[in-house]
């Protein structure tokens, strides 16, 4: 299967690229590659003093959820699993509405009952993040379906790493998207290793493309840190389901260069070199590194825009603190039409500990 690869390190573009993205949308895909790196960033800090419970990072694999995103329309379903932050502040998500997120307070949109990084946004058509991997995945595929039966021009993308491929659930919801050619775009951002282990411990076969033609659907193997090689194969993911001719899996190839979590220390399973080759690799410097050679950006447009997102950031956590945590009883609210009797038994018994609350 042919590696679809565009930018080379240095930000050159080869001539068999004919980008379908205006100059507006690649700025906007850069900015919104600083802002992920910069507030996970923070958040990864937040977490170290003790402020948040726990954070997760995209560094190194901003593009695959940025530039998928660009290539999408906004009435397209969302599945995301916890890296794809990007996508969220590309459909416009605020820096404030994250970070409330993150700190799980009362205007967190799921009010502190997912884990951080879990998120999600009704008015995005983006589905919250749940943590058990690989569950999204017959999700999409039912939901591509339900709007092929609908009549609906959209698409449904999930996304997962490629150690969710190893979920019964994978196979499931594939098989039946391709047979029922459900219009879904499946995105597996394979980087390297699920928590500690590696992709050789994973799966024996050539990574995750093969299981696409396996299953019998259009499968593209791209360069994850590469804008408009993601981009491009997830435009033509798009027009050939919407053109009815069933799902597309796309094998992303990047690398974790962070830890997993902030649960996480990867010194004890990896070597730093083989961390250090993936930084040349970076998306945001190859991007950067073309849109400079284009005129469109310069090194002053990255200063105002680092201090611009980071005082953003800074003030959206002074709010963040100031915001009260979810009222106690929505612990037990939202899951059932009505609260049921064991639920109403235990919320009795944790009043006891928060009286005031
Ligand atoms: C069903 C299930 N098993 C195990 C876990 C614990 N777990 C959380 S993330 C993760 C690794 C997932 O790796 P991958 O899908 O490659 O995504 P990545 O973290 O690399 O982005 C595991 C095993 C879980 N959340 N759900
Ligand atoms: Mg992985």
């Amino acid at each position: 299967m042919d590696f679809v690869n565009y930018l080379d390190l240095d930000g050159k573009l080869h001539p068999d690229c004919k980008p379908k993205i205006s100059n507006d949308d690649l700025l906007k895909g850069y900015k919104t590659m600083m802002l992920t790196r910069l507030v996970d960033d923070r958040m990864i800090t937040l977490q170290r003093q003790g402020i948040i419970s726990f954070a997760m990072s995209a560094l190194g694999e901003e593009a695959c959820a940025v530039a998928s995103a660009a290539a999408l329309e906004p009435g397209d379903w969302m599945y995301p699993q916890y890296r794809e932050a990007g996508i969220m502040f590309w459909r416009g998500f605020s820096i404030q509405q994250y970070v409330n997120h993150m700190f799980g307070n009362s205007q967190d949109l799921v009010l502190g009952r997912q884990m951080p990084n879990h998120f999600g946004s009704r008015a995005l058509n983006i589905v919250t993040v749940s943590s058990p991997i690989g569950t999204k995945i017959p999700h999409a595929a039912g939901c591509a379906y339900a709007m092929k039966l609908q009549g609906d021009k959209s698409v449904a993308i999930c996304y997962f790493g490629e150690g969710a491929t190893s979920e019964g659930d994978f196979h499931v919801g594939l098989n039946f998207a391709a047979v029922r050619k459900a219009p879904a775009i499946f995105f597996c951002r394979n980087n390297g290793y699920a928590i500690s282990t590696p992709c050789s411990r994973q799966f024996a076969s050539d990574g995750i493309a093969p299981k696409g033609v396996g299953y019998g659907m259009l499968t593209f193997k791209v360069d994850g840190n590469d804008f408009f090689a993601l981009h491009s194969v997830v435009s033509l993911a798009r027009e050939h389901c919407i053109e009815g001719k069933g799902p597309v899996l796309i094998e992303a190839m990047t690398y974790r260069r962070a830890s997993h979590s902030t649960s996480d220390d990867p010194t004890q399973y990896r070597k730093d070199d083989e961390v250090m080759a993936w930084e040349k690799k970076c998306p945001v410097l190859r991007l950067n590194r073309y849109l400079q050679a284009q005129g469109l950006w310069s090194d002053q447009k990255e200063k105002e825009l680092v201090e611009s997102i980071s005082e953003e950031i800074t003030n959206a956590i002074n709010v963040a603190k100031s915001i009260p945590r979810p009222p106690l009883k929505s612990v037990v609210e939202n899951v059932y039409f009505e609260v049921p009797a064991s639920l109403k038994e235990q919320y009795a018994e944790i009043k006891t500990f928060f009286p005031n609350d």
